[in-house]
């Protein structure tokens, strides 16, 4: 589904993560890929993560800071030219903001939660576009949860952050629509990534997913990763500004 296409995926840390799943589902598909990370102290690990993906390279990006989004851009367009698609799976909030009631959390936690996890998406867009390193007919994919319209217990400010992200869809979705670029989410089932660490009560949320959801089970990073797949395909040519739930179908429950 991606033979000849160049992936930028932002945001893999470890085998865990829904960027690694996406990853080996885009390179099953014939992708060719390039990398950002958090953090040059995670480079030797993250090159060895991503070794099993010929010809892979991995780049620094701190995706809240816009000079490093120009960097990467410039640096992509001069080493490989214009790129197919990105996936954008970037978030994070202060632990405190995910532990204490959402009613405490300070405006710059709010802002850090909404910086990094949903500005990030706008101006990787914007910066993308204006350093024309999208191809026509590129697709742009970002992750989300359930929590952006529903309250989960913990979820908090990065409830808030998804729901500004998802809405960034569509205003991108529609700006960017007439160059035949494409924006949509897909909203992953819970997964215990690095980024699900240490949150109370994760089991028990995983515990209700495979009891109530259709599926009766819960979702794996590559299941995650193969809607990515064809988010970032021509199969999904006149699909923009959409979220698609990759959840067992536990969203459609009413209790
Ligand atoms: C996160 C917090 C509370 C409940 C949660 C989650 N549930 C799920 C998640 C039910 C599925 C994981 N998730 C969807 C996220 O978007 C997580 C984001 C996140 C996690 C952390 C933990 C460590 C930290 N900051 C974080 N920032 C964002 O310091």
């Amino acid at each position: 589904m991606l033979k000849e296409k160049r992936i930028l995926i932002m945001g893999i840390r470890n085998k865990w993560s829904i960027a690694y799943g996406a990853a080996k589902s885009a390179y099953k598909n014939g992708a060719k890929l390039i990398f950002t990370f958090m953090g040059e102290e995670n480079r030797s690990k993250v090159e060895e993560l991503i070794s099993e993906f010929e010809g892979a390279k991995a780049y620094t990006c701190d995706a809240s800071i816009d000079t490093e989004l120009e960097e990467l851009f410039k640096t992509i367009k001069k080493e490989y030219g214009k790129i197919d698609g990105i996936l954008h799976s970037i978030a994070h909030a202060n632990t405190e903001d995910l532990r204490n009631d959402f009613i405490n959390t300070s405006k710059e936690g709010f802002s850090h939660a909404n910086d990094v996890s949903a500005y990030s998406l706008v101006a990787t867009c914007r910066i993308a576009r204006d350093l024309d390193v999208l191809n026509e007919n590129a697709s742009i994919v970002a992750l989300t949860y359930y929590g952006s319209t529903k309250v989960l217990p913990g979820y908090n400010v990065m409830g808030v952050a998804k729901a500004a992200l998802e809405c960034s869809i569509r205003y991108l979705a529609d700006n960017l629509g007439p160059a035949g670029i494409r924006v949509n989410a897909i909203s992953a089932g819970p997964i215990k990534t690095l980024s699900a660490k240490g949150i109370k009560d994760f089991n028990s949320i995983l515990d209700v997913v495979e009891e109530k959801a259709p599926l009766r089970r819960n979702v794996t990073t590559e299941e995650v990763g193969n809607a990515v797949t064809f988010m970032l395909s021509d199969m999904s040519r006149a699909v923009t500004g959409q979220v698609l739930f990759a959840d067992s179908g536990y969203s459609i429950m009413g209790i």
